[in-house]
């Protein structure tokens, strides 16, 4: 059940300013693929009704058994933006166009597979860290974070799990709104640490009362930032919604009885936060989770909540099942998650300016710099391939990628570039047609004609050509674009064999395209003609062993025991 068409997606590809990319990171178990569904639930791929018990980018059966992310899985977003959000956007857009493409990269979290959030944050220029209320920032979120930082990806924070917090344990709402601050202070810790609010990216923290950090629970479907409870009161306090955000969080104490507000509190004022956002909401928790009917329906009713068909049957009822709906219609997610990935995240317009110095590797003049830079559809094409992606077709793969200058097209001719070459040169260097270009969309893919600047696609026909990355141009003098640097290495070893000797040319060619299919894994000869598989982690091990027996060689494999490399190295002079 698509809302939108391909045509309707390659015509806002060209409307750079109103597109988005942008990748979703966090510690595992977070919850990122769950609030994934909210957003592609509502851009119309999956029913209303499935998000969050889907995990629609989770593609491998792996992935739904285990109940956890391990290869990251784009997909594009055809969003509509309401004319009153118009004017929070403080870069520039597409003037009379309302429609934005969010091209969405989901991650995994667990640290064994972090050469897939290298490889997404590549290609995006924002990225969603999504943190469990419960659980705080953990190791993970200061990882990616950190990493998203050194690629000059800029952040904005969700607090997830919102739900546990309310429920399980029952927290206070002042306790509820110190965890939030602790964990907003914990995140602009990180931020400050690696990044710098002077620099080329401007203002990195994320702050509540700008709108650039949201709440609530991607299970449930629901969502909020300060600006959506701002907007609700603004006419009663007469301020406007921007001023009001700010009254909202921290040392905002309002009393009702003296219509006032103070920055030290006293007698009768209460918290901003606690008794605009947080009451209203423990006031639905509590009177559906306890049954109360009546107490219940008089919130709707205030809310103008108004539940349809079958939906009406769990109104008798109360308990979780009417809460989730409830809370799902009256903060919905994927609104307001697009809508403040829309208006706090950059276009590739404003990325690409402050990108362009990272990403490339030749002078900082030369045709493809400036093509990068202003993110210009008329240089010659510029594409950085960050991974591989296998088809449906056995062996084969989609090269995908970011094309950061001019435009990539179906039969096109390019130079496909390694990472070895050397400008000049002949090695690792081919020059050959683009067989296809084509659409990614989580589950399916579709082709498309070719694919400007700015924007995230995938190739046929180019994977026989680079091992895992590497850069596709049109201008003869291009240098690379840099490649990513990884913040684990493949340090857990192990050697295979086939069970049957004779399957030894399977298992050669199963290697290669192991290889090929993920951005850590290294497949290696030993001088002893031991073939090695070197992983990140014994989970990442695991798994990249078993896609090589089932997908790859389709053979039965023998494996050794686990060995870790050490490496002498010298250290000091003697
Ligand atoms: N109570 C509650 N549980 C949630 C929420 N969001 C996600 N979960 C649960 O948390 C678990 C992990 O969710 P995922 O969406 O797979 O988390 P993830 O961050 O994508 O995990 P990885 O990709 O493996 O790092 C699942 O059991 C979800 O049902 C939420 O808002 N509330
Ligand atoms: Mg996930």
């Amino acid at each position: 059940m698509v809302n939108f068409t391909v045509d309707e997606i390659r015509g806002l590809m060209d409307k750079k300013k109103n597109i988005r990319n942008m990748s979703v990171i966090a510690h595992v178990d977070h919850g990122k693929s769950t609030l994934t569904d909210s957003l592609v639930c509502k851009a119309g791929i999956i029913a209303q009704q499935k998000a969050g018990e889907m995990r629609f980018t989770d593609t491998r059966k792996d992935e739904q058994e285990r109940c956890i992310t391990i290869k990251s899985t784009a997909i594009s977003l055809y969003y509509e933006l309401p004319a009153k959000d118009f004017s929070f956007i403080k870069q520039e857009r597409e003037p009379d166009i309302s429609h934005f493409l969010i091209n969405l990269i989901d991650s995994p979290g667990h640290v064994d597979f972090s050469s897939e959030v290298t490889a997404a944050l590549r290609v995006t220029d924002g990225a969603l860290v999504v943190v469990d209320c419960v659980s705080g920032v953990c190791v993970q979120t200061e990882t990616v974070l950190r990493q998203a930082i050194a690629e000059r990806i800029k952040p904005i924070l969700f607090m997830n799990k919102m739900d546990r917090a309310l429920l399980e344990l029952q927290l206070q709402q002042e306790d509820l709104f110190q965890t939030f601050q602790r964990i907003v202070e914990n995140v602009n810790v990180i931020i400050a640490t690696y990044g710098d609010d002077s620099g080329p990216m401007g203002e990195l923290q994320v702050d509540p009362t700008k709108g650039t950090v949201g709440f609530g629970a991607g299970l449930h479907g629901w969502a909020f930032t300060l600006k959506e409870f701002a907007e609700m009161y603004a006419s009663k306090f007469k301020i406007e919604v921007d001023k009001l955000m700010k009254r909202l969080w921290g040392d905002n104490f309002f009393s009702a009885s003296e219509k006032k507000w103070s920055k030290t509190g006293g007698e009768g004022y209460v918290r901003g936060f606690c008794q605009f956002v947080l009451d209203p909401i423990f006031k639905v928790f509590r009177a559906i989770m306890d049954c109360k009917k009546d107490e219940y329906l008089a919130l709707l009713d205030k809310l103008n909540i108004k539940l349809q068909g079958d939906d009406r049957d769990k109104l008798e009822e109360g308990g979780k099942p009417l809460l989730k709906l409830v809370m799902k219609q009256w903060l919905p997610a994927g609104d307001v998650l697009l809508t403040m990935i829309a208006i706090h995240l950059p276009s590739p317009v404003v990325a690409q300016k402050y990108r362009a110095e990272l990403l490339y590797e030749g002078p900082q003049d030369d045709e493809a710099f400036m093509g990068i830079k202003n993110c210009d559809s008329n240089a010659p094409l510029m594409m950085y391939i960050s991974k591989m992606v296998p088809t449906s077709d056995k062996g084969r793969f989609y090269a995908f990628g970011r094309v950061f200058s001019g435009v990539v097209q179906t039969g096109q001719k390019a130079r496909i570039m390694g990472p070895n070459y050397v400008p000049g040169k002949k090695e690792d260097l081919y020059v050959k047609s683009i067989q296809r270009t084509i659409l990614m969309m989580g589950r399916y893919t579709e082709p498309i004609e070719d694919v400007p600047c700015g924007n995230i696609c995938g190739l046929v026909g180019v994977d026989q050509y680079l091992v895992k990355t590497g850069t596709i141009t049109t201008f003869e003098n291009a240098h690379n674009l840099r490649v990513m640097k990884f913040s684990v290495s493949p340090v857990v070893r192990v050697a295979v064999e086939p069970k049957n000797p004779a399957d030894l040319p399977k298992l050669v060619e199963g290697l290669k395209r192991l290889a090929k299919s993920d951005p850590m894994v290294q497949c290696i000869i030993e001088e002893s003609g031991e073939h090695i598989v070197a992983g990140a982690g014994e989970l990442h091990l695991e798994i990249c062993l078993k896609d090589l027996e089932e997908d790859h060689a389709c053979i039965p494999i023998k494996v050794s025991d686990p060995v870790v490399s050490y490496r002498e190295t010298v250290s000091e002079e003697s």
